[in-house]
């Protein structure tokens, strides 16, 4: 069992050619702490950039999208973005079932929808362009504002099982976009959590996931939902704001302050928060705070490291053992 499934950040420049990588960054960023500011944040967007996606069959029965041939997992690659982005996939299916790539939150012409209604799925072993364009906020020449593209967004397949994708995202067909602003303070880190039906990222109940991280790390959590139900989306010792980037601007921001979020079926939001602030190292519980959704194992760990590596507390071979 992974359970060190979480997302790297690879910065890339250019050209997208991820390697090994389970995520993509494709953001231009500036590359160190600025001399008058302790965070790094996002640039403006406007480059045109280019990766390959594959959906495939996994060994368990399950599908993933990945950047690799081979390389596929649940949830597929962070794909992050800055406004102003243009993103051509070059998507290859290579199941014996037509797939396709639709994205939520971002800008895309109809053949690049990704449904069977008008064509734009994918046959076995057929490949096919997505292009997802974005844009910066602004003003209509109506006088009336135009929101930006910036948000917690993400992918998902519009074909498998029925022609709204339901096997395909029941299988795990399904991944996490970023979208950033320019100004918007970057993670250390990236974690994807999708509640899909009764599990997390179609995880087998009780077994995570569970993501790690060091006190003082700017850790981001993106959370998405999929299936037949709602949920609460609960983390223990850690707050955000409910607002677009899940972070205070200032101290009159009225956004409220949260630490549980009711979802439903393809909400996605997220947040940053500092690993361990103020309250230290630990096994952090997350999970949904339906009270029999968490007894039937949709709950893992957020593991809080010390400077040197240890967890306080932690036994990690019995890290979510049932008492009944
Ligand atoms: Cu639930």
């Amino acid at each position: 069992m992974d359970r060190r499934s979480f997302n790297r950040r690879v910065l890339m420049g250019g050209a997208a050619a991820a390697t090994t990588a389970t995520s993509l960054s494709l953001i231009a960023a500036t590359d160190a702490a600025p001399a008058d500011g302790p965070v790094r944040t996002a640039l403006a967007g406007g480059e045109v950039k280019r990766v390959k996606l594959y959906a495939e069959k996994l060994a368990d029965g399950q599908m993933g999208y990945g950047f690799e041939k081979g390389k596929a997992s649940v949830p597929g690659p962070l794909i992050e973005l800055n406004e102003g982005d243009t993103l051509h996939i070059d998507f290859e299916n290579t199941m014996d079932v037509t797939a396709s790539l639709h994205v939520h939150g971002l800008d895309y012409e109809v053949s690049s929808d990704g449904t069977k209604l008008n064509k734009s799925d994918v046959e076995p072993g057929g490949t096919r362009t997505y292009t997802w364009r974005t844009h910066a906020p602004g003003r209509r020449k109506d006088g009336t504002w135009r929101a930006g593209s910036a948000g917690y967004w993400h992918y998902h397949d519009h074909a498998v099982g029925t022609e709204h994708g339901t096997g395909g995202i029941r299988k795990g067909l399904y991944g996490p976009v970023v979208v950033r602003r320019k100004g918007d303070v970057l993670p250390d880190t990236t974690f994807t959590i999708v509640f899909n039906d009764m599990t997390i990222n179609n995880k087998p109940a009780h077994e995570g996931p569970n993501f790690e991280a060091t006190v003082g790390d700017r850790v981001e959590i993106v959370m998405i939902t999929y299936g037949e139900y709602y949920h609460t989306f609960h983390m223990h010792g850690h707050r955000w704001a409910d607002n677009r980037t899940g972070t205070l601007t200032g101290p009159d921001d009225p956004s409220r302050v949260v630490d549980n979020k009711i979802v439903g079926p393809a909400d996605s939001f997220g947040f940053q928060i500092i690993a361990g602030e103020g309250v230290g190292a630990g096994a952090w519980m997350y999970h949904c705070h339906v009270q029999s959704h968490s007894d039937m194992g949709m709950a893992g760990l957020f593991l809080v490291k010390k400077a040197d590596g240890t967890i306080p507390g932690y036994e990690p071979h019995h890290p979510m053992e049932h008492t009944g």
